[in-house]
């Protein structure tokens, strides 16, 4: 599913801002209308912006409603609604007919209404939002019997991950239109580097009926066939500026979609970076050259807007980045954004895009839960494919993978990942060290480990030494990379204490930096994900003061003491990219 665009064939607007909000209350019909109870922002998480409880808890079904009026100029076009996601369940209608509807909450979808809208009357949207998790689902939630209540037990269906369930429409709502005739539905490209030359490699799908492609980049011009509906051109791009770290160089090629008689009927432009990533030997190779990922796990998460898109903490987020010279993150625990992966794209900042697999248990998972994971990491690869910036997939975070049943489950994601992407190495992150069963069907080993604050707390020298054990173990079994992907300790800003004890800024900037410092005397140890970038909101829970407060900055974006440290250090990089 392409990012929609407004070009010369193609129209674009977002139908952001104050939509109705009602919960679903009673069995009746909402999807031709009902009496709003609030008016709730899109794109926005609902939960913080309403005072009640009964409404920041609300799980159940809510409604969203706005109308539109259609522009008459647009009448003999193809019109598209999409959602760039709506979260966990979206079940949408247009003047009260059931378009349809879709599941895990970090994904767009769209439905073609070019039959159904209105060019003469306004249009009623309303879309039908749900949070309910099961065993079923991705995440995975519900979890009635486990032995160890979820974060939200008694306060939420059973959450068995540690940040707070956000839902709504939390990214841009979005009408557009295409022609009729023929529109470009699909577009991949892949790039290799020879020397100093760039080979750019486009394959995708046109719908409806059409001729030829002309392809047009720089000074180069391709033109091919449509046939069977889609199309394949590769053309070099010589003395080709590759996109790297902190210098995004990127290229644009205008895709134009013609009939016989040369009518232009859509025009798209796909922007691409030319690298490559691989792994060889314990390095991660960008274009040839060994990188050392420094960086953080994130959320999107914020005061009041939730988990709703907000550019301007984006921005913030990613000045932050840079001030503090990171230069990696991980989409920590589901697909972030379109816009921000685009942000990256243009900063040069690395990204380990992650499945919103987090926290899979092995008790209860169903062929319908690797069904669902499937599903959303087919969508997840679809979506982020063309962006350069996204160097790696994670395909979950923290699974029960010291049990067998793991195995067939992680061999099959593995193998869906590579049929659908060449280009990039895999990941998947674990907690259960050298216990892990399913590391052979992965290029870089993904670890989360937290010596100082779960086990040895307060005890910074062992927990030293115990991390350096358990890395030597887990390199010994599995003789691949090791990216540590979280590690840290919660902090109070403005708690100090000397010497340093837990929860003050003293112990975190000791401990992270003790860490980093066993990581770094090992070779084989490809990078340091701290966690987190910033506090985020979660359960309300005794080892929750006011949400996770492991943030290098706070939650509203300002530095702890570490960061001061973590930006000398991560001023020389480990190697040199
Ligand atoms: C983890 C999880 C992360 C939690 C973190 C913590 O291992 O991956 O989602 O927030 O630990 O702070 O407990």
């Amino acid at each position: 599913m392409i990012y929609p665009q407004r070009t010369r064939t193609r129209d674009l607007f977002e139908l952001n801002g104050i939509w109705d909000f009602a919960r679903e209350l009673d069995q009746g019909d909402y999807s031709n209308g009902f009496v709003p109870e609030k008016q709730v922002a899109v794109p926005s998480s609902y939960n913080d912006l309403f005072t009640e409880e009964e409404f920041r808890m609300h799980h159940a079904g809510v409604w969203y409603a706005r109308k539109v009026t259609m522009p008459k100029m647009l009448k003999d076009e193809r019109v598209v609604l999409r959602f760039n996601s709506v979260s966990y369940r979206g079940e949408a209608f247009l003047n009260g007919q059931r378009l349809g509807s879709h599941e895990t909450g970090y994904t767009p979808f769209e439905f073609d209404v070019t039959d159904i809208i209105d060019f003469e009357n306004e249009n009623l949207i309303t879309v039908r939002v749900e949070n309910i998790l099961s065993a079923e689902t991705v995440p995975m939630g519900n979890l009635q019997n486990s032995p160890e209540p979820g974060q939200f037990a008694g306060q939420y269906p059973d959450t068995p991950f540690d940040f707070f369930p956000y839902a709504g429409i939390q990214r841009p709502v979005m009408i557009y239109t295409t022609s009729k005739t023929a529109w470009l539905d699909k577009v991949v490209v892949t790039t290799d580097v020879a020397g100093t030359t760039g080979t750019v490699n486009l394959t995708g799908e046109v719908a409806g009926s059409a001729a030829k492609a002309i392809f047009q980049c720089l000074e180069t011009t391709v033109e091919t066939p449509i046939a069977d509906g889609g199309f394949s051109v590769s053309f070099d791009i010589e003395n080709a500026k590759l996109w790297d770290v902190y210098q995004p160089n990127l290229y644009y090629v205008k895709i134009q979609i013609l009939d016989a008689t040369g009518n232009m009927l859509d025009e798209y432009t796909q922007r691409f970076g030319v690298r490559t990533v691989e792994v060889k030997g314990d390095r991660i190779l960008l274009n040839g050259k060994p990188v050392y990922f420094q960086g953080f796990g994130r959320h999107e998460d914020f005061h009041i807007s939730g988990k709703g898109l907000n550019h301007a903490v984006n921005v913030r987020d990613h000045e932050l980045l840079k001030w503090i010279n990171a230069n990696s993150y991980r989409t920590t625990h589901y697909p972030y954004s379109e816009e921000l992966i685009q942000l990256c794209d243009e900063q040069g900042i690395l990204l380990i895009s992650e499945a919103p697999a987090v926290s899979i248990n092995f008790e209860f998972v169903t062929q319908k839960t690797l069904d669902a994971h499937l599903k959303v990491l087919a969508e997840l690869i679809e979506r982020d494919r063309n962006y350069p910036s996204v160097v790696m997939w994670s395909v979950a975070n923290e699974a029960t993978t010291n049990r067998p049943e793991s195995i067939p489950y992680f061999k099959a994601l593995s193998e869906l990942v590579r049929s659908m992407d060449a280009t990039r190495p895999v990941t998947m992150i674990t907690c259960k060290a050298e216990e892990d069963m399913v590391m052979e069907f992965f290029d870089v080993v993904g670890v989360n480990l937290y010596p100082g604050w779960y086990h040895l707390p307060g005890q910074i020298a062992s927990a030293k030494d115990d991390l350096r054990e358990t890395l030597e173990k887990m390199y010994a079994k599995f003789k691949k990379p090791i990216l540590i992907t979280e590690f840290g300790a919660d902090t109070i800003p403005g708690l100090h204490s000397l010497p340093a004890e837990q929860w003050s800024e003293e112990y975190q900037t000791e401990l992270i930096l003790g860490l980093i410092e066993v990581m770094r005397d090992l070779d084989y140890v490809v990078g340091e994900h701290i966690w987190n970038f910033a506090d985020f909101r979660t359960a309300q829970n005794f080892v929750r003061v006011g949400g996770n407060k492991k943030g290098a900055f706070t939650r509203d974006r300002q530095p702890k003491m570490v960061c001061h440290f973590l930006k000398k250090l991560w001023a020389e990089p480990r190697y040199n990219a």
